[in-house]
């Protein structure tokens, strides 16, 4: 039931092009808005578990990560910019892209 859901809102999240792009081209697709090059990045949904305004990170219960390879996990990821959590709330579904540069993986987007 989980991951049918889960796949159900991907579905959603599919109509929206940043989605799209991730989910079809791969790098070749990555437009202005991305990292510097070598990073990847891919887009993710979950339900915030923690938020740590001070530490500048927020713990994810996420599905699959598009684009990444990652799996359904609850992991805690920095944002890049603290700012991003002001409005976040424990148990909020949220959107979020995450851009990866082999070594870590940063927040750059959250809503
Ligand atoms: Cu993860």
């Amino acid at each position: 039931m989980k991951n049918l859901l889960l796949i159900t809102l991907l579905a959603i999240a599919g109509a929206g092009t940043a989605f799209a792009q991730h989910a079809s081209g791969g790098q070749h697709a990555v437009q202005a808005q991305a990292p510097a090059s070598g990073a990847k990045t891919g887009t993710g949904t979950g339900l915030i578990q923690r938020i740590d305004k001070e530490g500048g990170t927020v713990t994810i219960k996420h599905g699959p990560v598009q684009g990444l390879n990652m799996s359904a996990m609850t992991m805690s990821f920095p944002v890049k910019d603290k700012a991003m959590l002001a409005n976040l709330q424990p148990l909020q579904k949220v959107e979020f892209e995450l851009s990866y540069d082999g070594k870590d993986y940063l927040i750059t987007r959250i809503k």
